[in-house]
């Protein structure tokens, strides 16, 4: 190593401290560990250097490189424990570590939205005997059309914009689909099970919405069965007025409409008086003092027939309903998509 080659260690040497002293981060302090002392860093290239040179120079450029090495480790050593004194660990006055302070809060998750009111409904039922059953998102338009009584060029198909897959059969048919409710999974429970049936079903849905402030075009559904001997209107009543209380708070009132669905007969849509002017008419209810929350009703006899119950001994009740659009209810949300558009400072309130 020459004159010239000793300046060069000092160069070096500097240039490290210098940048040394703009690191910020633990990541900072590998990335300039690596680039002068790591294997191929700037001051191990000079020290391996010094075996090449004139022997009377070798002592001398040896101990050179060798004293900035352990200039830069020391340097090192003293930069970690700085930025672990400011940024991760909490000091006293002196600047020693105080283990007596609170430490820094680790952020922490929660639980979605979705999730917090699929349990609370889910939960409302199970307090009423209710079992909790999941099903396929994929499904055969034989189960989310066919069996609820609604077949082939049906109208009552336009009611739910479908998302089809490419699939195609022999017939040349697109029987697949993204379940557009979750209402295909009553076929499914009773195919697979005899009477008393007692289930709700949550589980997401899709459709071929253009969304909005009350549409997305994938949600949640909460579908609910009951088949068994001598289920009654008044057993669908009884049961969804107790949810809405259980939900909604004792006082609530609910109110039942006409409604249409091809796999219930009488078909409902249920009400519930509103909680937040108590029926006198608001924003939140759009000045009806009602706000509806899901459609219902008994189970069409043809449905129990498709799965091999004998709709003279049995009868039973369906209902389907939105999480969302409870939870948007329940919290104030005011608009759907803030659900799944991961936005934290949304995300972060529940
Ligand atoms: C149905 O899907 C029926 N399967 C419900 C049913 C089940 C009726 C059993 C009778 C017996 P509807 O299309 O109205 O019905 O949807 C039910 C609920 O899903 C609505 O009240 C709403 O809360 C929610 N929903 C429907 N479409 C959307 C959407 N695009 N975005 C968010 N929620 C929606």
């Amino acid at each position: 190593m020459s004159e010239s080659a000793t300046a060069r260690v000092e160069h070096v040497r500097d240039d490290a401290l210098a940048a040394l002293a703009r690191t910020e981060s633990t990541e900072d302090l590998e990335a300039w560990r690596i680039a002068f002392l790591g294997r191929r860093g700037h001051l191990t290239g000079l020290l391996r250097a010094v075996g090449s040179l004139p022997p009377d120079q070798r002592r001398a450029a040896g101990e050179a490189a060798n004293s900035a090495k352990s200039d830069l480790e020391s340097a090192l050593a003293e930069r970690v424990d700085a930025l672990a004194a400011g940024e991760g660990l909490n000091t006293g006055q002196d600047g020693a570590i105080d283990v007596t302070l609170p430490g820094w809060p680790a952020p922490v998750g929660g639980l979605h939205p979705t999730t917090l009111i699929v349990r609370e409904i889910c939960d409302a039922f199970n307090s009423m005997g209710f079992q909790v059953v999941e099903g396929p998102e994929v499904e055969w338009d034989h189960y989310n059309f066919e069996m609820l009584n609604i077949p082939k060029d049906h109208p009552a198909r336009d009611m739910w914009n479908t998302l089809w897959l490419d699939y195609e059969d022999e017939a040349g048919e697109t029987p697949m689909l993204l379940r557009t409710h979750t209402s295909p999974m009553q076929a499914r429970i009773m195919e697979e099970q005899e009477p008393p049936v007692r289930v709700v079903v949550p589980g997401k849905c899709y459709r071929y919405e253009a969304t909005d402030a009350t549409h997305e075009w994938h949600f949640f559904q909460i579908e609910g069965l009951a088949v068994d001997r001598g289920i009654t209107f008044a057993d669908l009543k009884g049961t969804l007025y107790e949810f809405a209380r259980l939900v909604f708070g004792q006082e609530r009132r609910v109110r039942f409409r006409c409604d249409y669905f091809p796999f219930v007969e009488p078909g409902v849509d249920m009400s519930i008086d509103c909680f937040a002017c108590a029926g006198d008419g608001c924003r939140i209810c759009g000045e009806t003092g009602w706000i509806e929350i899901m459609g219902a009703g008994m189970v069409h006899p043809k449905v129990l027939e498709g799965v091999g119950y004998d709709p003279n001994i049995y009868t039973g009740f369906a209902f389907g309903m939105g999480p969302e659009r409870i939870a948007m209810l329940k919290y104030g949300i005011d608009d759907i998509r803030l659900f799944y558009a991961n936005d934290l400072r949304f995300l972060s309130q529940f």
